[in-house]
């Protein structure tokens, strides 16, 4: 199962007390205050890693306590100050408060740090308080509370490409064919119910990572159907791969179809409507009606976006459609 959400908890450690204590030394009568101050209490960071893709192991982890500052001693010794906690989190993640629901950190790279939770300082001991006319406070400062809160981690997948379109477009086919990812395939709407992404490779090392998301159908934006919440794993790709059926399997319209995944889009993000699209039109094997795929093009064509059509059964276009995305992804050298 594809894991993107996590709830947790983050307590810093609170700060040592200072204390109140006074040098008691066999030859130095009357000696002055000798309290030392408290430790600070450890820090909670978050941090990148790009070994991690998803945020399953805080799920059953959900609990990042670092720990207290040691309270300070006589002879103005220092209390240690408490260690502080590292909490992994994948590359794409980012970070909100529950309370407020603010966004406080987005983490784009590798081996970025968040801090999530400040340790409290350590109260002072009575050696900070003596003065000319206070020659022996009795008194010391406590600790004070680390920062605790609850943080909400969200996973955005980070794909180059993103598939989009009605169920039984063919998206999970498709990735099927290029890239290693086994995704449920089957002939009924909605079928993956989870984002699943695949890794194209190009030889050479060259790869791009390609999302497929759930079908979409008209009103998905109000909720329909599944709704557009997966949209959010296709929000940072650079391209979306637009697919429409072409057969007369679907029972419906391909440019109507069209138009309605891209209203759904606009509704969502406007940002999304104008990321680079390329039109896919699919299982052009099972293409009974030619007018269907042509009336496809032209309307893919006034929009300005490059047109493919596939089967991704027989393998016919799909390694033209594939070299069209690395172009158009990476930089030929
Ligand atoms: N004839 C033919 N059938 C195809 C082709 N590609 C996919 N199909 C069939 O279309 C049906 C739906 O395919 P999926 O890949 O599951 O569709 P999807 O877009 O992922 O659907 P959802 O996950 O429900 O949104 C399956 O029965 C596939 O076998 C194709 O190129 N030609
Ligand atoms: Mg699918």
């Amino acid at each position: 199962m594809f894991i993107d959400r996590a709830k947790i908890r983050v307590k810093a450690g609170d700060g040592g007390n200072g204390v109140t204590a006074f040098r008691r030394e066999k030859f130095v009568p009357r000696g002055g205050p000798s309290g030392g101050d408290g430790g600070k209490g450890g820090d909670v960071w978050l941090e990148s890693d790009e070994s991690l893709n998803t945020l399953l192991h805080l799920r059953y982890n959900p609990e990042h306590h670092a720990e207290r500052g040691r309270h300070g001693e006589g002879s103005n010794r220092h209390g240690r100050d408490g260690d502080d906690v590292i909490v992994k989190v994948p590359v794409g993640t980012q970070v909100f408060e529950v309370a407020s629901g603010d966004l406080l950190h987005d983490f784009t790279d590798a081996f970025q740090r968040f801090l999530a939770a400040k340790g409290g300082k350590g109260g002072w001991g009575n050696s900070h308080f003596a003065t000319s006319t206070r020659q022996a406070p009795r008194f010391h400062y406590s600790g004070r509370p680390g920062e605790d809160r609850e943080l909400q981690l969200e996973l955005k997948l980070i794909a180059d490409v993103g598939l989009v379109g009605f169920p039984n477009a063919g998206k999970s086919t498709l990735i099927s064919v290029i890239s290693a990812a086994k995704p449920k395939i089957a002939d009924y709407p909605f079928t993956t119910l989870e984002p699943n992404l695949g890794v194209v490779d190009l030889g050479d090392f060259r790869t791009f990572v390609v999302a497929d998301i759930p079908g979409l159908i008209e009103g998905a934006s109000e909720g329909a159907g599944l709704g557009d919440r997966f949209l959010r794993h296709v929000e940072r790709t650079k391209l979306i791969l637009h697919l429409v059926d072409v057969s007369s399997l679907s029972g419906r319209d391909p440019v109507d179809d069209y138009k309605i995944i891209n209203r759904e889009l606009a509704a969502y993000n406007e940002d999304l409507a104008a990321r680079p699209q390329i039109v896919v039109a699919t299982k052009i094997d099972a293409l009974d009606e030619p007018g269907r795929l042509s009336s496809l093009k032209e309307r893919a064509e006034k929009d300005q976006c490059d047109f493919f059509a596939i089967s991704s059964v027989t393998g016919n276009g799909v390694k033209e459609l594939v070299n069209a995305i690395a172009l158009r992804l990476l930089p030929t050298e």
